[in-house]
């Protein structure tokens, strides 16, 4: 066996984000720079002997060959398997439920999310443990740590492994699976939804979907769930063929990158209901005929009506919910007698809850929605749960979520991006809100009494570990909330997000435009943040 050990410097910047490390692809590109974040997991996992690892991507720009390097890697780093994706394609959730299924030690998942790609665009390296879940703070620092210190890699010299071939081979000592990406992932969810009526649902002539898989990782598995096991007509799936470079377009389902599908299920002659994914599977929107379903609500309506469906039968341990998305799902919670935790933004602070059995349905307002059948947030798993509601309720997306809303109350919900900001003024605007927020409690901003206002601090409630600095966060009286915080999943600049939450219990007050609903708590947000002054821009670049 061919193990060459390269000498190394350390890069100072390999300190994984929200969801792993997403750089450009030119920077992954730099000699040895993907090669020393890999040693640092690997170093981290500990005794690769006898172990298994998954490996797979999103198929975006750079997947294919970082998907060799990291097999050689592995291979001298001493793994006993690796367990790869067909084409190096695997979802993030479908990386989950492999992890899961074959109780590996961990996977690795190439993929920026929702972050453009191509040559130019964004790459990204994510490890996840063996719950599946993606790997907790104290990992991710512990891989940060060794990362600023690593002087070597292990490589083996070896040819490079055919990726479009199911079946078994070797690299020195490893052996070298290429796994179908889809077959694990659809029997999961086979087990979880009632596929005759959702396939029932489908067959209907008075039910038309569209699914749009942005040219990212869910097109396989969309044609192979939709198309050809639940008998959705071809032609279901759009834009089903993952490319490098997502077709050119930003594979964030939201209703702006999100545009095609928007405007079939806004025009003449609408599909029922709409869907569409990100660019490694995780994220949903889901759309009904003119109708948009806020993540938020869309938690909040899966975990409502969670026992209808077979997989959620008896019922919830609890739910969980990112301290910035809506509190409709709280109000679920409340009348259900369930318990309903908040925690920091990144799903890595869902996984503890869910292994201790205290939580199944979690959610995030940034498009995410999953449960513990896996330990990711999970793109067609929101699908088939709509689905699975539409075809036992026999109601439109729009009827289903207006009725939620006179039971609940509408939680009235918007955020607003200002991406590409010069860092400095964005963590101006940060450092000088954590200076204001403990005079604000007890005052009047307009006609808001404001209740709280703190930095959000999260202390795990099973492991005992801190979060501190998660987001600085005003609450009004009346159940008003603004949430700021800063992206930690952009890679040029800084990326503010405004959250902005009111809450209408009056089902003839539900029906506005949640930009006029909010409006005043968008005045008073720009007010006391200095927002316009400080970004130099009068208004968000994305509004979702
Ligand atoms: C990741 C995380 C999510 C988070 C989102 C946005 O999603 O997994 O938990 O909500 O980023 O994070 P931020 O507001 O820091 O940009 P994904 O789909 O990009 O992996």
């Amino acid at each position: 066996m061919d193990i060459r050990i390269v000498s190394t410097q350390p890069f100072p910047d390999q300190k994984p984000g929200t969801s792993g490390l997403r750089k450009s692809v030119p920077i992954f590109q730099t000699p040895h720079y993907l090669e020393n974040f890999v040693q640092s997991i690997f170093d981290t996992i500990g005794n690769p002997a006898g172990q298994t690892l998954v490996l797979g991507g999103d198929g975006r720009y750079y997947n294919r060959e970082a998907i060799q390097i990291i097999l050689k890697m592995a291979a001298a780093n001493g793994f006993a398997r690796v367990k790869v994706g067909y084409g190096g394609i695997l979802s993030t959730p479908a990386t989950s439920c492999v992890i899961r299924k074959y109780k590996t030690v961990g996977g690795i998942i190439l993929s920026a999310s929702h972050n453009p790609g191509g040559p130019t665009g964004d790459f990204g390296v994510k490890f996840n443990t063996d719950n599946g879940g993606p790997a907790p703070e104290k990992v991710t620092e512990a891989i940060y740590a060794r990362s600023k210190e690593i002087r070597e890699y292990k490589i083996l010299d070896a040819a490079d492994i055919d990726l479009d071939h199911l079946g078994e081979s070797r690299l020195g000592n490893t052996v070298i699976e290429v796994i179908d990406s889809v077959q694990d992932y659809a029997a999961l969810l086979e087990t979880l939804f009632d596929f005759d009526r959702i396939q029932q649902l489908l067959s209907r002539s008075d039910f038309r979907m569209c699914f749009d898989a942005m040219h990212a990782v869910t097109g396989p598995y969309a044609h192979a769930l939709l198309e050809r096991r639940l008998g959705a007509p071809a032609g279901t799936v759009h834009n089903g063929t993952p490319l490098p470079d997502f077709g050119g377009s930003h594979p964030d389902p939201n209703l702006v990158y999100a545009h095609d599908l928007v405007e079939i299920l806004f025009g003449e002659n609408a599909p029922a209901f709409g869907a569409a994914s990100d660019g490694d599977g995780d994220r949903n929107m889901i759309l009904g005929n003119h109708f948009f379903v806020t993540p938020s609500d869309s938690l909040a309506i899966l975990a409502a009506n969670a026992t209808l469906v077979p997989g959620y039968r008896d019922g919830l341990a609890g739910v969980a919910r990112s301290m910035p998305t809506s509190q409709a799902v709280d109000r679920v919670a409340a009348k259900l007698g369930l318990d309903c935790y908040e925690t920091p933004t990144g799903w890595k602070f869902f996984g503890n809850l869910m292994d201790a059995g205290k939580v199944t349905l979690c959610g995030e307002e940034s498009f995410g929605t999953g449960s513990n059948h896996v330990r990711e947030k999970d793109g067609l798993w929101a699908v088939l749960f709509w689905l699975n509601i539409l075809a036992v309720r026999q109601q439109s997306v729009a009827d289903i979520v207006r009725e939620h809303w006179q039971t609940y109350g509408r939680n009235y919900y918007s955020r607003h991006d200002y991406e590409g900001i010069d860092s400095d003024r964005a963590n101006t605007l940060i450092t000088n809100l954590r200076a204001k927020v403990g005079h604000l409690a007890g005052q009047s901003l307009g006609r808001y009494q404001v209740e709280y206002a703190d930095d959000f601090s999260y202390t795990d409630p099973i492991d005992g570990s801190v979060s501190t600095q998660q987001g600085v966060r005003l609450g009004f009286s009346d159940g008003s909330r603004m949430v700021f915080r800063l992206s930690g999943t952009g890679t040029q600049g800084a990326t503010l997000r405004l959250y902005l939450e009111s809450y209408e219990p009056d089902p003839h007050k539900q029906d506005r435009d949640p930009q006029v609903a909010l409006a005043d708590l968008i005045a008073i947000a720009d007010e006391v943040a200095q927002i316009r002054s400080l970004t130099g821009m009068d208004k968000p670049t994305v509004i979702t």
